[in-house]
């Protein structure tokens, strides 16, 4: 970790800067594995789980008596967990539900949008160190509150050749209607193009590492939608002297356990406090069993000190971090002065992790500053808002001339006639 004492604006830029890949030749491999999938379908999908996965798959759809059997290796108490979990995900996504108005611009002109789920989406779900079962409800949860028809999900197998147990409960449980064991870029070329197994959906959702994020933006240049170009996760502590260093430390450690390139920062007013969490921080990482990760990624750590709220607050919405959790004593005013943050999280017991499990919010969320300019997944990344229009007679009497003179003067002659004989019929008409 690093200790940054007042620093200058002019530093900001460095200081605020998240670790940056190497990503050379990785656009090169990326394409070279979708290309095959795309061509060769199901057998390139097999060969490269064979390369990269280590398991020989004869089949990679998950059957249904795999799923049975998978779920049934699931304990009644993680079971609950997930259960509770996936209600309060539930309730925040539903009561995000659209209801568009229909709304009269000039007499006898109504417009109005309705919201229509995607048809067919694709969800990704990460193997690895750690099987991010709770990512399932996050994207098939509102993904069904929406209305999708086909929800479809793909996930590494493990050496086994079976799919994570929670990982089968949890998407059982929120309605995906069928999975397959493809992980990294040949999953997603599967879900962009489609094979014999697994459908072409129209939008990709889901984490995954800097191959899978390189194949989700390669597939949205032309063919398929994705939810929004991802990175290692990341969080802010914004905390003042009222806050507690246990806490803090707790919140700087779930984060940097999840990946060596994950980033925790600290912002604060209080040099006592910011010696304290630095304490506390080495006191509990040596009791975590993900104590290496979380050492490594700590290596990319800041813990800043600054002058004041105003300053901690200017330096925080121009971080603009996946997640922002606010310590301080009137965190509901200071939250008010945030602009650029995925997820916020407000006062002392709100850590990070009820919004990565179980209160409800969304954990698919911007990281490496977009933040400024897009949203977490919500109900809203499912749907599309079609407009529609009605004009009468008496609608388009009103606009027409003014069409018409802008089409001209756009010179779009066709346009402006598309007009003209509409409004040559009601005239008439009148004239009768
Ligand atoms: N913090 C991660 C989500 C997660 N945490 C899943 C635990 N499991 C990205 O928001
Ligand atoms: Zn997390």
């Amino acid at each position: 970790m690093k200790l940054i004492k007042y620093p200058s604006r002019t530093e900001w830029a460095e200081i605020l800067k998240r670790p940056s890949l190497d990503t050379e030749n990785l656009f090169d491999t990326v394409r070279s594995i979708i290309d095959r999938v795309k061509d060769e379908g199901d057998r390139a999908v097999k060969e490269y789980e064979a390369v990269f996965d280590k398991v020989e798959l004869s089949n990679i759809v998950v059957t249904e008596e795999e799923w049975t059997e998978g779920i049934a290796n699931v304990g009644e108490e993680l079971k609950a967990a997930i259960t509770l979990a996936k209600k309060n995900i539930e309730t925040f996504h539903a009561a995000q539900r659209f209801t568009g108005q229909k709304v009269e611009t000039m007499p006898g002109v109504t417009c109005w949008q309705k919201a229509v789920a995607i048809e067919k989406v694709g969800l990704y779900i990460p193997g690895g160190t750690a099987p991010l079962f709770s990512t399932v409800l996050m994207l098939a949860v509102p993904a069904k509150i929406a209305g999708c028809q086909e929800v479809v999900l793909c996930t590494p197998p493990g050496k086994n050749g079976k799919v994570h147990p929670a990982v089968l409960f949890a998407a059982q449980l929120a309605g995906v209607d069928r999975i397959f064991k493809v992980g990294g870029v040949q999953a997603i070329a599967a879900m962009a193009y489609g094979t014999e197994s697994v459908p072409k959906v129209y939008k990709i959702f889901g984490p995954g590492n800097q191959y899978v994020t390189a194949a989700k933006q390669l597939v949205s240049l032309r063919d398929v939608a994705i939810d929004m170009p991802a990175g290692p996760s990341e969080v802010e502590v914004l905390a003042d002297a009222s806050a507690n260093p246990v806490f803090v430390a707790a919140d700087l450690l779930s984060q940097a356990e999840h990946g060596v390139d994950s980033q925790a920062m600290l912002v604060t007013t209080s040099e006592d406090l910011l010696l304290e969490v630095v304490e506390e921080v080495e006191r509990q990482l040596i009791e975590l069993p993900r104590w290496e990760i979380a050492a490594k990624s700590l290596s990319n750590s800041k813990l800043i000190l600054v002058r004041d709220m105003k300053e901690a607050l200017e330096l925080t919405n121009e971080y603009a971090p996946e997640h922002l959790i606010v310590e301080t004593e009137s965190h509901t005013e200071v939250a008010e002065r945030v602009v650029n943050a995925g997820s916020v999280f407000l006062g002392s017991y709100s850590p990070e992790s009820a919004g990565d499990y179980a209160s409800g919010t969304n954990h698919t969320l911007p990281t490496n500053g977009y933040a400024k300019a897009y949203s977490g997944v919500s109900l809203d990344s499912f749907i599309r808002k079609i407009t529609f229009q009605e004009i009468l007679p008496e609608g388009i009497a009103a606009i027409g001339p003014s069409i018409e003179i802008m089409a001209a003067n756009e010179q779009l002659d066709a346009h402006k006639n598309a007009v003209s004989v509409r409004l040559e019929k009601i005239d008439n008409k009148k004239l009768k």
